[in-house]
């Protein structure tokens, strides 16, 4: 029984020496301390021991099972510390490393531009509105003074849902919509997306974006169509840009004109990419709203005047931005949205 309790030592401590881990650990405290292990086995053999011997070999199983425990207990610690040490490596911050960039999202060019320019009707005291996309071909065309046969309402120019319904190919239909909900003076803007049958090219997408403003009040003049554009301009690109108005035409105007301002790369003197004219053309059109379409919104045009102006936001924003593709904007691509 001796022999027997000294070999259980003997090969507890050779099996502790070459433990690596916690649970095998607790596989060999089972296998030998367990109540089914080497060492309780031996115990239960006493009862068959003389009487005089079993105090003898129960102390030297107790010495067996206290080596046993100790060296247990010592190499527990051990694995402990051990793994203590791996979790603190692991989770080790090194806090001189520079900080992860947090990439914020930021504004698209398109919607900086309308941002920016219903700011600065609004700095005017223009009131920003807005409307359906979808429209009725009352509200987009036969409002606005825009006759039966206007090259405008071919199906090769206007997307068409019913004969009634269509995609707004302005934001025009807008300024109607509000005409006949409140009464003069006003002074709107209203910009969003527009949409034409249009073949996609290099400043051509069949979705674009206007923004149109509106002023209706008693005694309004040309004047104050011409100074209120040219403070725009003026607010837009630059206190030395110059506005010049052209006759024009427009079914809803009366009379209209198209502006150029000064070309933006000589600021007029002249250059190639102005052509020598020291102009960039037709960057918006205006006129002196049409008496029909006062009349048609409810407004006695012999009481009340008023006049309008339209341009593209993405043409303002190529011109602004040195956009030459218009695709750009509509095509996601983060290297071009990135650098705004
Ligand atoms: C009402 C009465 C008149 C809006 C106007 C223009 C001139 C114009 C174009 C500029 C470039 C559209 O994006 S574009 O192709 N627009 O030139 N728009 S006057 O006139 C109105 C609007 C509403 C009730």
């Amino acid at each position: 029984m001796k022999e027997t309790l000294k070999n259980i030592e003997k090969e507890a401590l050779n099996h502790l020496s070459k433990t690596s881990d916690l649970k095998e650990l607790d596989q060999i405290r089972i296998k030998f301390l367990g109540k089914k292990g080497e060492l309780t086995k031996v115990l239960r053999g006493m009862g068959k021991l003389p009487k005089e011997e079993r105090p003898i070999v129960g102390q030297l199983a107790n010495e067996v099972r206290g080596k046993i425990e100790e060296e247990l207990e010592k190499i527990k610690g051990e694995l402990k510390n051990k793994e203590k040490l791996i979790k603190l490596e692991k989770e080790k911050i090194d806090i001189s490393m520079p900080g992860k960039e947090k990439l914020l999202g930021h504004r698209h060019p398109l919607l900086k531009v309308k941002e920016d320019l219903e700011n600065v009707f609004m700095n005017m005291g223009f009131d920003i509105v807005e409307g359906p996309e979808i429209e009725t071909v009352h509200n987009n065309f036969d409002a606005l003074n825009s006759p039966e046969n206007h090259p405008s309402r071919d199906l090769s120019d206007t997307f068409y849902i019913t004969d009634n319904i269509l995609l707004r190919t302005h934001t025009s239909p807008v300024q109607v919509r509000v005409m006949k909900q409140r009464k003069p003076p006003l002074r709107i803007v209203s910009a969003g997306r527009t949409f034409r049958f249009d073949d996609v090219d290099d400043t051509h997408s069949p979705m674009f974006h206007q923004l149109e403003g509106l002023v209706i009040d008693k005694n309004i003049t040309m004047a104050n169509l011409k100074h209120t554009i040219d403070m725009f301009i003026k607010e837009i690109f630059g206190s030395d840009m110059e506005t010049r108005f052209r006759p024009h035409y427009f079914p809803f105007t009366e009379p209209s004109a198209e502006v150029d301002v000064s070309c933006f790369e000589c600021k007029g003197k002249g250059c190639d990419s102005c052509h020598g004219t020291g102009w960039s053309m037709e960057l918006l059109g205006c006129g002196m709203v049409h008496p029909k379409v006062l009349e048609n919104c409810g407004i006695d045009p012999n009481e009340y005047s008023g006049f309008a102006f339209g341009l593209g936001i993405d043409r303002i924003a190529m011109v602004k931005y040195g956009i030459n593709n218009i695709r750009l904007l509509f095509d996601n691509d983060m290297r071009f949205l990135n650098q705004f």
